[in-house]
Parts: structure tokens; C-alpha cells; sequence
């Protein structure tokens, strides 16, 4: 029992504060006379830090004596969010810290409102990193994540006049969820050249010379699992200048000037997040931070091989690379170029430990957001990768050759190179030839990158290697953080707290769904949720609005496939019918809330200009003594993952309406399910796994499906483009100047009625405006909504991310829990 394997937590709450104590008055030099909430934060998060350190040390050893096989998830996002609640929730102490806390004289929620969101990602696909590296820990799987400690994350968004504002996010003034490695370092190369030779055995080496090098510094941060005392760990790399601090030479020379530019040169590699989502710009360094990521993170990855004394063709029982999009696919090439140039082993033996050690998950169809790189870019900055590449799809081609014999289309279609001007590289045509395993995000997704995008590397490669794996998200943060009053309930209706690790098991709520006293606290946790809400909306935007309206939600990215103009036009019709009816008639309206939140990335003038359109109708409406609770429409500023951590478990109805075929999955859909709200959605990504599971009486779904998508967009282009009589009386609204100058909302008009409506917004409407009046007759049946909402929760446990990471464990990666033996 000298060696117990649990999470060493604290005694009890005065061990806690003893240790809280510790640290104001020592590691933080402060006296507990002018402790402030930011020195709690602080000193609390040092305290829960000491706790995680012994057991991440532990799991590290662990993992490396039992010499298992691990994953690592590359990924340029992890959308963290905040470290210290999820801390002392997977430990399991956060009621001694809010007991403690309290006796020190401060309220655990205003401690917890202290940390900075770790914001290291756009959207869904950090996200979705996020929670996987919760449930890689939470199973006990042997896995690192591999990112950028970017030393700006998403840019903070500020709404000034309507308008989003960018201000940059400097996010590392105080993080103690980080531990600098200064002793982890890698020397990364860039530009230069290659120089062949020939060695004794007359075989031809490649030497890539010259050119510039950066230091690229690890950064640990420990990943807590839930109920287990499995810590993993996510390693960020930092650039630095590799001569260190300033170069001397230069220095002592007299040009201090430039000694001083060269070091900032090498740190902008990893200093700011790229704020496009589904938006590829092809921007040097961009390049740059995906290189100096991937070529630190191998090196790692092979340093830690070798010490195992292995052969080189064990590498995949050792090791899964899993690619995050094509982000990480220099991976691919850095490992052949390992192998095979400093390695010295034969391309076709290096090319089958490539293959079989990587997995590349594709998150979007839209050809906007697929990667390519010019070739001329690549020759510059990576000549020896370039050579790679060449290489890879020469004998890719002529496999392709020897099994369709004569068929230069083909040859032409899935050439990794782009023959056009200026020449490309296809990142995830390089990313499939590259790896054993390809997957798609939800099962429509799936399906429609085998059929369109990926077609002919089906039939090239059959179908086997092209799977789906549904997204899910965690439910610690996303129902037991997020929403710890439901998660009580349940808890008393599933016989513990089982569900968090099992979510299958919320299924047992549904033999409850008739009980009263159930309901009843069921429906009082929703309103509770709503008034905090509510405060916040308050606080945040002077808007006042009443929490048994209809709480309608839209949070995620702003862009046009997501269509949040499709929401706000319809927002703007039922102000339209709203104010033609008599005062009487209104009186017998369903009040509504129209909330909306997301990023729009800063180039995106039709993303902004959407978001100037709700503020402007937000203002309009808000004002109007006719309409007063009946509408309001409010814009939340600076939409992140803590925000939706109040967000998310206040909504009723949230809007998940993409036009068919173009959301990969969604993940906030399932959030909102799972936190006992309904949805509006298109038969789109993952809502349509959603309608199997909770029951089509159960969602509203509503518009035209994916298989039509390319008829219709035909038909505008070919036939006269007709506008929905309904939405043209919106556009006349606006042209009218009713929410301000038209002229600001112009794109928006043109975009549907002159240049095509790619997105569908008008032929969709209808059938959107329509459905948005069968929720308003459900909601009125307050009882009959209960049911839903419930039945809905209860049917939700197939989206955890552990299913998730048990499908990739099992079918792509092939690797099996740790157990943590408690008596060991
Ligand atoms: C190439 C670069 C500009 C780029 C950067 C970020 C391209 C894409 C992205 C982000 C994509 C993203 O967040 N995709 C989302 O991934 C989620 C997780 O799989 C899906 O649920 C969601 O439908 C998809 O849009």
C-alpha cells in the first residue's frame, strides 16, 4: 500500500487551506490581508496543480514502463477553455475547494471567473480536440496531444456600434497549467538546399543544408482524467531564436538592431493563432507554424522510440499518429524524410511504417477550406519536403497506373500536385495517400466525402480504408461542469454518478419522464439556468429580457454555410408579423429571445456584415413599445468556451440550420441536446444521427435535403431566381431603411437575390418560418415539451466522446487502456 495509485486529493478542506495559505504567502509573496480574488485563483490552482503533477508524473511512468502503445493527436487547435473547475472536478474535490474557499472568505463561482480561457483554437474542430484529450484520460489511454503554444489565441471580440472589433487575446500573464520545458528543445531547419551524394554502397543520400534554424521549446500542460488518476499530457511548442537570447556574434559586432530582429523573427512562428475557420489563405507562415509543429513534434515522438531499442519496423505496434485535418500532414513527409535520409533505411520499408503509423481525419467538403500549398512556396521553404512529395506521388501514380491501365484523367484528378498555374500540392490528397485510415466526422459527412471530394481514391484504395467516426463531446465539462444541477437530478434517477463515464446509462431517466416531482425540478433547473443567463445578457448588453420566453440560441462561427443570416432574416419576418397584428392579437404571442454569438474571422466582409445586421435589428426591435417582451434579439459578444458554459444549458431551442451537405458534424448540437434543450436543424452532419437516437417527434427539422442541394443551385443559376414572397418582404424592410442605412446590409440582399443564393437561404425559408411557428404551438404546451426534452437527454448517451474514442482506439489506432490498478 507504500505505492497507492488514486489521485492523492486533499484530506479535507483544512488541508486544502493550508496548502491555499501556502501559496499566497510563499510562491506568490502576497499576505493573506490583501489575498484579492486573482491571488485565490491563483494560489487555489497551485494548490489543485500540486495534486496533478505526482499523478501526471506517475502516469508518464507508467506508460513508459508498461511500454504500450500510445497516440498522439496532432492538432493545430485545443480549445481548452479554463483548467481549474475541470481540475477539481476530475479529482473529485470541488466541494472541499468550495468549502474552503468560503472559509477564506470567497465564493468558489467569482474564483473560478478569474482564469483566462485557454483559447487556442477557431471552433469545432479545437473543440473536438478538447474533449477528446478529456476522454483519452478519463479511459486511460496512453496519449499525448502535439499543438502551438500560440502566445495569442482567438482574437477577443468587442461589438462597438454593431460592429465586431478584434482585440488581441495575450493570454500567458499568469498560467499555472503550464510547465516550460527549457530542457525539451529541437533545433528546426528551414529554406537551404539539397545536396545528394553517394554513400560506400553506392546508394544516393540526400543532405538538406543551409539555411535558417529555430528553437522549438516544449511546454507541458497535464490533462486530468475523470475519477481516475490518469493525467496525460499535451505538449505545446514554442519558437525561440536558436542562438538564445539575441545572436552574440551580431550583438558584440555592433549590430544589435538586427540581432534583436532576428530573435523576433523566430518567435512570430508560433505567436498568433490564424483566425479563419473553413477559410484556407495560403499564407507563408502559416506553413511555417505547421512545419516547426510537426517537425519538433516527430522528433519527440522518435527521440522517445528509439530509447526503446526497437526495430525500426515496429514502429506502428508503438506508435498512432492521428492528423487533426490536413494541419499535421507535413507529418507524413517528415517521417519518410526521417527514415530514409537520416535513418537509412529503404524508401519502401520507410513508406510502409509511414503508412500504417498515421490516421488523418477530414473535417469539411467546402473547397474553400481544403489545404493547398503553391510549389514554389515549398521549394523555397522546404526543398528537400518538396523532393518528398514528388517522390510519394510518383510511385503513388504509377500504382494507380499498373491498376487502371490508360486512364490519364484519373492520373490528373488524383495527383497529388495540381498541374495548374501556379502549381499546388493537394495537402489532403497527400494526407490519404499518407495514412491506413481515413474518417469522416458524422455519417452523412462520411458518406459524401467517399462520393464526391474523395471518390476516386475509394476506388483506388477500396472501400475499407474510408470509415466514420461520430463526433461526441465530453460530458464532465459539457453536462456535469456546465450544468451541475441537471447532472444532480440525474444522478438521483441513474443510481450514481455512473453516467459520467458511462453515458448510455441516462437512458434510466426515461422511466422518470412521467414522474412529477422529477419534472417539476427539471423545468425549475431550466428557468434557473435562463435567469443566469439572462443576468449575464443583462450585464453584457444593458438588454433586459424575460426568462420564461422562449430562449432561441445561435452560437458558432459566423459564415455563411452555417447561415445565420437565414436566422436573422426569419427573426426579421416575425417582427414583421408581429407589428402588423392588432394589440389584442399580439397579447396572445409567444414571447421570444433571439440570442446569437461567434467570431467572425477578421477578412470575412460577409461574416461582419452579418453580424452588423443582428446588432442593427437588435437595436430596432429592442426599442419598439409595440413589440416590448414579445421580441428581443440580443448579440453576445466574444463567444467562447466558458460563455457557452452558461449558454448551453439555458437554451430551449438552439439553431443548428447549415445548408445540407456542407456542416461536417456539429458538436454544439449535441451539447444543447444533452443539456435538456431542443433543436432546429436541416438534415445536415450530426443532426441527423441525432434524429435516430432521440426520435424524429423530437427535433424539428426542416429544408431541403443534401441529394438536392446541386439541382437547386442549378436552377438558380440556369432559371430566372425567384426570392420567397415571404423573405422578399423581409428584403423590402431592410431596403427601406428600417434597421439603418441599407447600403450596410446591401451584400447580404445581392448575395440571395442576384448572385446565385449558394446557400440556399431563400428556397429554405418557407419551410424555416413554418417550422419555427410548430415550435411556438409546442412550446405552449409546456408539459408536452418537458417530455420531449427529457426523452431527448435520456437518449443522448451515444455522443460522448468516450464512444467516440473507443471506435478511433479500436478501429484506427489500435491501442488499449492503462488500467490503473488502485491496490498497486
Ligand atoms: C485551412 C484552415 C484555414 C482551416 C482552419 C480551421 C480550416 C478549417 C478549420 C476549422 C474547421 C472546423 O472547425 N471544422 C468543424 O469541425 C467540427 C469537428 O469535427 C465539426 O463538427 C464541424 O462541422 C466542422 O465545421
Amino acid at each position: 500500500a507504500w505505492l497507492k495509485h488514486q489521485v492523492s486529493g486533499f484530506k479535507d478542506k483544512d488541508a486544502f487551506e493550508t496548502d491555499v495559505v501556502r501559496h499566497v504567502e510563499t510562491t506568490l509573496a502576497r499576505s493573506m490581508f490583501n489575498c484579492d480574488e486573482s491571488a485565490a485563483y491563483a494560489a487555489c490552482s497551485l494548490a489543485f496543480r500540486d495534486r496533478l503533477v505526482l499523478e501526471w508524473n506517475r502516469t508518464q511512468q507508467r506508460q513508459t514502463f508498461s511500454d504500450s502503445k500510445r497516440v498522439y493527436y496532432l492538432s493545430l487547435e485545443f480549445l481548452m477553455g479554463r483548467a481549474l473547475d475541470n481540475a477539481m472536478l476530475n479529482i473529485g474535490q470541488k466541494d472541499v475547494a468550495k468549502a474552503g474557499l468560503a472559509d477564506l472568505g470567497f465564493r468558489i463561482e467569482d474564483v473560478i471567473e478569474q482564469e483566462h480561457d485557454a483559447a487556442l483554437g477557431n471552433g469545432g474542430l479545437g473543440r473536438l480536440a478538447a474533449c477528446f484529450l478529456d476522454s483519452l484520460a478519463s479511459l486511460n489511454y496512453p496519449a499525448w496531444g502535439y499543438g502551438l503554444r500560440y502566445r495569442y489565441g482567438i482574437f477577443k471580440q468587442e461589438i462597438i456600434d454593431g460592429y465586431q472589433v478584434e482585440v488581441p487575446d495575450y493570454w500567458l500573464d499568469f498560467n499555472p497549467w503550464e510547465f516550460p520545458r527549457h530542457d525539451v528543445t529541437v533545433d528546426i531547419q528551414f529554406y537551404g538546399n539539397v545536396h545528394k551524394s553517394t554513400d560506400g554502397s553506392g546508394k544516393t543520400v540526400a543532405h538538406w543544408e543551409g539555411g535558417e534554424t529555430v528553437k522549438a521549446v516544449a511546454y507541458d500542460v497535464p490533462v486530468p482524467g475523470y475519477a481516475t488518476p490518469t493525467t496525460n499530457n499535451l505538449r505545446l511548442w514554442s519558437s525561440k531564436a536558436a542562438s538564445g537570447e539575441f545572436d552574440f556574434q551580431k550583438f558584440n559586432s555592433g549590430e544589435y538592431e538586427s540581432s534583436v530582429a532576428d530573435q523576433q523573427r523566430a518567435e512570430t512562428i508560433s505567436a498568433v493563432l490564424y483566425p479563419n475557420d473553413n477559410l484556407e489563405r495560403g499564407k507563408e507562415l502559416r506553413l511555417k507554424q505547421q512545419y516547426f509543429w510537426v517537425a519538433a513534434s516527430l522528433y519527440d515522438i522518435v527521440r522517445r522510440f528509439k530509447k526503446s531499442k526497437r526495430a525500426w519496423k515496429e514502429f506502428p505496434d508503438q506508435v498512432a499518429i492521428q492528423l487533426n485535418d490536413t494541419h499535421p500532414t507535413l507529418a507524413v513527409v517528415e517521417l519518410q524524410r526521417i527514415l530514409v535520409d537520416l535513418e537509412g533505411l529503404e524508401w519502401d520499408e520507410a513508406w510502409n511504417i509511414v503508412v500504417n503509423t498515421f490516421g488523418y481525419t477530414n473535417h469539411t467538403v467546402l473547397p474553400e477550406a481544403l489545404e493547398k500549398w503553391s510549389v514554389g512556396l515549398f521549394q523555397h521553404l522546404l526543398p528537400r519536403h518538396l523532393q518528398i512529395i514528388y517522390d510519394i506521388n510518383l510511385f503513388f501514380l504509377q500504382s494507380v497506373e499498373r491498376a487502371f491501365p490508360n486512364d490519364r484523367d484519373l492520373l490528373g484528378r488524383v495527383s497529388i500536385i495540381e498541374e495548374s498555374q501556379p502549381k499546388m500540392v493537394r495537402m489532403a490528397f497527400l494526407a490519404i495517400v499518407g495514412s491506413h485510415k481515413v474518417n469522416g466526422v458524422a455519417e452523412l459527412h462520411s458518406d459524401l466525402i467517399k462520393t464526391t471530394i474523395f471518390k476516386d481514391f475509394v476506388n483506388i484504395f477500396g472501400p475499407d480504408k474510408f470509415t466514420n467516426v461520430t463526433n461526441g463531446i465530453t460530458p464532465r465539462r459539457w453536462l456535469h461542469q456546465a450544468n451541475p444541477r441537471l447532472s444532480e437530478l440525474i444522478k438521483t434517477k441513474t443510481g450514481g454518478e455512473d453516467f459520467l463515464t458511462d453515458l448510455t446509462l441516462l437512458n434510466k431517466i426515461e422511466l422518470s419522464v412521467n414522474d412529477k416531482d422529477f419534472r417539476k425540478e427539471w423545468a425549475e433547473i431550466k428557468l434557473a439556468n435562463k435567469v443566469r443567463l439572462a443576468k449575464h445578457i443583462k450585464a453584457s448588453t444593458g438588454v433586459s429580457v424575460n426568462p420564461s420566453a422562449l430562449f432561441d440560441v445561435q452560437v458558432k462561427r459566423i459564415h455563411e454555410y452555417k447561415r445565420q443570416q437565414l436566422n436573422i432574416f426569419g427573426v426579421i419576418h416575425r417582427y414583421l408579423t408581429l407589428k402588423a397584428l392588432t394589440p389584442d392579437e399580439r397579447k396572445k404571442q409567444l414571447p421570444r429571445v433571439s440570442i446569437f454569438g461567434g467570431k467572425a474571422a477578421p477578412g470575412y466582409w460577409m461574416a461582419k456584415q452579418i453580424i452588423h445586421l443582428i446588432n442593427s435589428v437588435g437595436f430596432v426591435v429592442n426599442n419598439d413599445k409595440d413589440i416590448g417582451d414579445l421580441l428581443k434579439v440580443v448579440f453576445l459578444e466574444d463567444y467562447n468556451v466558458s460563455k457557452a458554459e452558461i449558454i448551453t444549458p439555458a437554451s430551449d431551442i438552439s439553431e443548428h440550420i447549415s445548408t445540407a451537405g456542407t456542416e461536417a458534424s456539429g458538436t454544439s448540437n449535441m451539447k444543447f441536446v444533452l443539456n435538456g434543450g431542443l433543436i432546429i436543424g436541416t438534415c445536415d452532419g450530426a443532426n441527423i444521427e441525432i434524429t435516430r437516437e432521440v426520435g424524429e417527434n423530437n427535433i424539428f427539422l426542416f429544408g431541403n435535403l443534401a441529394e438536392d442541394v446541386e439541382d437547386l443551385r442549378h436552377s438558380h443559376t440556369y432559371g430566372a431566381h425567384t426570392v420567397d414572397p415571404d423573405l422578399a418582404k423581409v428584403f423590402e424592410a431592410i431596403e427601406s431603411g428600417t434597421f439603418g442605412d441599407q447600403q450596410d446590409f446591401a451584400g447580404m440582399i445581392t448575395a440571395v437575390r442576384d448572385h446565385g443564393d449558394y446557400y440556399l437561404v431563400s428556397d429554405d425559408f418557407h419551410s424555416y418560418i413554418e417550422t419555427h411557428a410548430i415550435i411556438d404551438e409546442a412550446y405552449r404546451d409546456q408539459e408536452g415539451w418537458i417530455t420531449k426534452c427529457i426523452t431527448s437527454v435520456a437518449r443522448m448517451g451515444f455522443f460522448s466522446s468516450d464512444r467516440c474514442i473507443n471506435e478511433y482506439a479500436e478501429g484506427i489506432w489500435n491501442i488499449e487502456p492503462l488500467p490503473v490498478d488502485k491496490s498497486d
